[in-house]
Parts: structure tokens; sequence; C-alpha cells
């Protein structure tokens, strides 16, 4: 048993001040043990005002998830509460920041299908994609 050193770890993706990421969809190795997604905000909005994130999830999950997504809980959350069913999540950043997740790549599963979305207040239903794991 033994990981893929040549594997492409880590993607980039990026947003700006529309609410639309640069990518439609993510892929993710799972030969990789662990996996790094490098998002960047292009635009100029604050992470108040219009700020952006990346959240992992089960595409099956993303109904519950959304629901739960709350102004109130702040941006440090990602407006999300502690949630199992959220595999990774980047913070919240605003124009001209970037930032990096990195998640065991293992757990995923060929089979399932998995999506990433913005979970700022209202965003999810433009920022949205889908992720291939190969
Ligand atoms: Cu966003």
């Amino acid at each position: 048993f033994s990981f893929n050193l040549y594997a492409a770890c880590s993607t980039d993706i990026s947003s700006s001040d529309m609410l639309k990421f640069d990518k439609t969809k993510l892929t993710i190795d799972s030969s990789c043990a662990s996996f790094t997604i490098n998002f960047k905000h292009k635009g100029e909005m604050s992470a108040k005002t219009s700020g952006h994130n990346v959240v992992i999830l089960e595409s099956k999950n993303f109904d519950k998830v959304k629901s739960k997504i709350d102004i109130n809980l702040g941006e440090d959350s990602g407006y999300l509460p502690d949630m199992l069913e959220v595999i990774a999540k980047t913070e919240i950043i605003g124009g001209g920041s970037q930032t990096s997740v990195t998640m065991d790549a293992t757990k995923l599963s060929k089979n399932a299908k998995y999506m990433f979305f913005c979970s700022f207040p209202g965003h999810y239903g433009a920022m949205k994609g889908s992720i291939e794991v190969l």
C-alpha cells in the first residue's frame, strides 16, 4: 500500500466580486494521502460584505448543510455550525486574499458524489460545483 507521489495533490480555484467560482468542477485524486485546495478571492469586496469560502461535502448533504447557514454564527465559522457533513472548509476571505485547506483524501469514496460551495449567506445558489474523485 503506497501513495502516488506523482499525483497532483492540490488544486487552485478562485472567485471574484461576481458570485462565481472560476471552476465548476474540481478533481481530487484519491491516491493522494492529503489534498489541498488553494482558494483566491480576486475581487475587492471585504470578507464581511461579500466574502467567499470553499466548503467540501457529499452532494447528498447539500440541502441539510445549506439549511444551517446562519448569519448569526459569524464569519469565523463560515456561517455554519460544526457538522460532520462538512468534510472541509476554508476560512471566509475578502478580495485580494487567499487561503487553503488540506483534507484527508483517503476518506473520499469513488462511489460517492461530492461537491463544493460557498457558505457566505446567499451565495450557495450561484457559487457551487461538482467534485470528481479519481
Ligand atoms: Cu461567496
